[in-house]
């Protein structure tokens, strides 16, 4: 397969100002008449060029150049081309091709699910439904007829406002749609379906009134108010933070099941996994309700930060992903707690992301070559992209940072336009020079800061050097240094915050600093310090970087319960438990686990008066997943023998104290999505989960009740996955087969059920895992199903999937096999826990090799799996 290059981006060579499209729908195909009004782009020197038309998979039915028919020596079809050799310098193109819905198992183009019509044009995907420029820098204007069977699909939408509609012979109906907003192809949807239609609506800020409109299936009907409801608050938070207001007169969600990412931000036709949009109190969880509301806002915060202002190419992917990640990050702290949601994010950045980029896919924020788009819609495009733009906002502070978005939106609205742009507007808003800080777009790897201190007594001078190195990543050695915002505070010894005076007349110094770190090493001085502080460093995460700094546990044990700073206070919890964790790894058994780490979640679990929501994530341990990530060898089931060690330690320790908390906790009025309701949940659940780990009497009778008499899922599911870990197997299988008896006609919940099992080391060994695949409610075309047993399984099962003999990853590369001749972009996914084999102990590694081997021996491989497979054994 061919590799693109950044270096080789031209401006295209055409342009099209207008489309206007008719979609013939039937159950045997679709036929799709496609009038493209093009001209010759002045600012091109590529003169006399043909016009090069995409498409994949299409069957060509018809081509005419401004309405006269072109013979076969007029054009070229080569299968992912069309090309016309000899055109004017504008004329209309009607291009007619006929597609197979219905066939479409890689859920890109057009393609059914659940009965209905609905599309995935990005990145690609529009050239799988007719001939086109399929690249995000060739905008048009599109006006859409979609033409169906009035009775099976009663419901046809596309993007913009509809302005026609009417009966067509044969008991068919037709909707025309047309969106004023030039847009390019990759935000092109349809739908079709029998669908029922929620209300609501908005008034913006300049008085318009928003027709609000949800579509799903009947049987989904009660499950739309909470994505509606969170769709508003994103409207009202994007006018007030960002000053953007929506711009159309209809705004759309519709939800299908059958769907390869969470959500697509269609021009006003937003199309969303099921599971990331329907909710009621008994089938989601509290996590599910909170991912719901922020994929909701951040497809519809992509209205401006991607829509409006668009990629001039795919490498500028993160130009828009991550600036709506980071919208989307501020918008949950706003809703809810923003520490939690600063811990939440940073726990995924620093266990994958992390990851990701010391591993051999590791790429720039903005990659400079791909062979297949869709590996790139990675952690490092989107949630380290995020980070960066976060890091501007440290470096700017808010008023700057707000100045530069205006200024962004401003200058490109209606462009397609790079990181570059993005960093220009930051810089010219705030009269501040970025261009060191550019070099976050264009180095891959995690930074690593190495941080020392001492303390000058005499002078009451403290001194802190930090030093930052960049790792070598494929294709990329001898980096330069980055400009990092480095926030610090000091604190003596009662946990007080000291002034930073950084020099010796400094009198108003501030408590909290924001240093920027330009060089290799710096040495930063803190003057009038009358003892030894203790380092709060990096607050609230202020840049994606690996940091170390030789702690003592009793340090950590005193920031833990002194940093102002909320994060680094469950950072320190964090540390505190990963050293004793790895104290224990292949360690004696009769080592002791550190005692003041049980009275430090003594603490934790009886001090009612701290902040619950903080408490409840301060009491998870640290994950297998990025216990396995600090290793330089990792060693799996040793890692996971000393974290069950330490988890089961602290249950028996603090026994007594748990069946408290979750008593206390236990009592409930109406159920709510407060922060603290939800922190109450989180904590009883976690008590429950301890208490089932040392097979507690009491524990498990309260694990019976709360399962059977729960009135919200994030109870029910809580209950049934401590009892699925647990030794009490009669009582497992009994919740397993009364949870599916209830809910399987519910296919979100289903999948829940599926995950619960095989992420658990008790009930997803692998024989189990394969009895997963042949039961009746696992279809292979669904991709939710599929991450449910299998991404669960090798991602988050971490002692069933690594077996000493090879078998866990023999299995992974059987289901990718499989998989990839049907929908290649799961496939390519469901690859990347093998991707890492270098990471683990010499036994493991090898056969994880071995299986990669394996996958990349298959007969035509699809070009998403030969990508990661080639590259990850390179
Ligand atoms: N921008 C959307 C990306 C997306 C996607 C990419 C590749 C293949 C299928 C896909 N579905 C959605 C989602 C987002 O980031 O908002
Ligand atoms: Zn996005």
């Amino acid at each position: 397969p061919q590799t693109i290059y950044l270096s080789d981006y031209k401006v295209p060579a055409y342009l099209v100002d207008h489309v206007d499209l008719r979609f013939e729908l039937f159950e045997h195909g679709a036929r799709v008449h496609s009038i493209l009004t093009v001209r010759r782009n002045p600012q091109s020197d590529d003169v006399g060029a043909p016009l090069v038309l995409d498409g994949d998979r299409l069957v060509l039915e018809s081509l005419a150049l401004n309405g006269t028919p072109l013979d076969g020596d007029q054009y070229e079809d080569r299968g992912d081309q069309l090309v016309v050799a000899d055109v004017p310098e504008q004329f209309q193109l009607s291009v007619v091709t006929w597609i197979e819905p219905q066939n479409n198992t890689r859920l890109e183009g057009l393609y059914k699910s659940s009965g209905m019509f609905c599309t995935q044009c990005e990145a690609e995907g529009f050239r799988c439904i007719t001939f086109f420029p399929d690249r995000p820098d060739v905008m048009a204007r599109f006006r859409t007829r979609i033409e169906a069977d009035r009775s099976a699909y009663p419901v046809l939408l596309s993007n913009g406002n509809d302005i026609d509609r009417g009966d067509l012979p044969d008991g068919r109906h037709f909707v025309t749609w047309e969106d004023p907003f030039p847009k390019p192809c990759y935000l092109f949807a349809l739908v079709a379906g029998d669908l029922v239609e929620k209300r609501d609506s908005f008034r913006t800020r300049s008085g318009r009134d928003i027709d609000l409109r949800m579509y799903v299936e009947p049987r989904n009907a009660d499950k739309c108010a909470h994505a509606l409801d969170s769709l508003k608050r994103a409207m009202r938070w994007d006018e007030e933070v960002y000053g953007r207001e929506y711009d159309l007169d209809i705004f759309m969600i519709v939800a299908v099941d059958d769907f390869n990412m969470g959500a697509m931000e269609n021009k006003g036709l937003n199309i969303f996994n099921s599971s990331c949009v329907l909710a009621s109190q008994d089938t989601a969880t509290d996590a599910a309700y909170q991912r719901i509301e922020a994929i909701v806002a951040h497809e519809y915060f992509h209205n401006w930060s991607g829509n409006r202002v668009t990629c001039r190419d795919w490498f500028q992917l993160s130009l828009k992903e991550g600036f709506t990640v980071f919208r989307d990050s501020q918008f949950s702290a706003d809703m809810g707690s923003a520490t939690v949601k600063r811990i939440e994010d940073v726990t995924l950045l620093r266990t994958a992301q992390f990851a990701e980029d010391a591993g051999p896919m590791a790429h720039p924020v903005r990659p400079s070559s791909y062979i297949e788009i869709s590996n790139f819609y990675t952690l490092t495009i989107y949630e380290k992209g995020a980070e960066v733009v976060r890091m501007l906002h440290n470096l700017l502070g808010p008023e700057l940072f707000r100045k530069g978005s205006d200024l962004y939106f401003e200058r490109h609205d209606g462009q397609a336009v790079t990181t570059d742009d993005f960093v220009r507007a930051m810089e010219d808003a705030s009269g501040r020079d970025l261009s060191q800080f550019r070099l976050w777009y264009e180095q891959a790897g995690t930074p690593v800061l190495t941080v020392r201190d001492e303390f000058d007594a005499d002078r009451g001078v403290y001194r802190l050097t930090v030093e930052q190195t960049l790792p070598d990543t494929p294709g990329q050695t001898d980096k330069k240094p980055h400009h990092i915002p480095f926030a610090l505070g000091l604190l003596d010894r009662r946990g007080q915050p000291l002034p930073l005076r950084l020099a010796d007349d400094d009198t108003e110094a501030p408590t909290e600093r924001m240093l920027e770190l330009t060089e290799r090493a710096h040495t930063f001085e803190f003057h009038g310090l009358a003892e030894c502080p203790v380092p709060s460093l990096l607050r609230n995460f202020s840049a994606p970087v690996r940091l170390n700094y030789p702690w003592t546990r009793e340090q950590l044990l005193f920031l833990m319960s002194h940093d102002p700073d909320g994060f680094n206070r469950w950072d320190a919890g964090q540390r505190l438990a990963v050293d004793v964790i790895q104290s224990l790894v292949g360690a004696p058994r009769d080592t002791q686990v550190e005692p003041r780490l049980v009275t430090a979640y003594r603490h934790l679990i009886c001090d009612a008066s701290l902040d619950q929501a903080l408490v409840a994530k301060m009491l998870q341990l640290p994950s297998e997943a990025y216990l396995i990530e600090l290793a330089d060898e990792a060693d799996v089931p040793a890692i996971h023998q000393a974290r069950e060690r330490v988890l089961k330690h602290l249950a028996i320790s603090l026994r007594d104290e748990l069946v408290a908390c979750y008593r206390r906790n236990a009592q409930d009025s109406a159920y709510d999505l407060s922060p603290l309701a939800i922190a109450r949940r989180s904590l009883r659940n976690t008590a429950l989960a301890w208490l089932l780990a040392i097979n507690d009497e009491e524990g498990r009778a309260l694990a019976v009740r709360q399962f059977r008499d729960a009135d919200n899922m994030t109870d029910r599911i809580g209950a049934l996955r401590a009892l699925v870990n647990s030794d009490y197997e009669d009582d497992r299988n009994q919740a397993l087969a009364s949870f599916y008896q209830r809910y399987q006609d519910d296919p979100q919940v289903v999948e829940q059920w599926f995950s619960v099992q095989a992420a658990s080391d008790r009930a997803g060994q692998l024989p189990q895992i394969r009895a997963l695949l042949t039961h009746p409610a696992f279809d292979w075309k669904n991709p939710n199903k599929v991450r449910a047993v299998v991404g669960a399984f090798a991602g988050q099962n971490l002692a069933a999937f690594h077996q000493v003999d090879g078998s866990g990853y023999d299995f992974l590369a059987e289901q990718v096999c499989r998989l990839d001749d049907s929908n290649p972009q799961i496939a390519a996914r469901l690859v990347t826990p093998l991707t890492r084999w270098r990471k683990f102990a010499p036994a493991y590694r090898e056969r994880m090799r071995a299986a990669l081997e394996r996958i990349r021996d298959k007969p035509s491989l699809s070009r998403d799996v030969y990508e990661v497979v080639h590259k990850s054994l390179a």
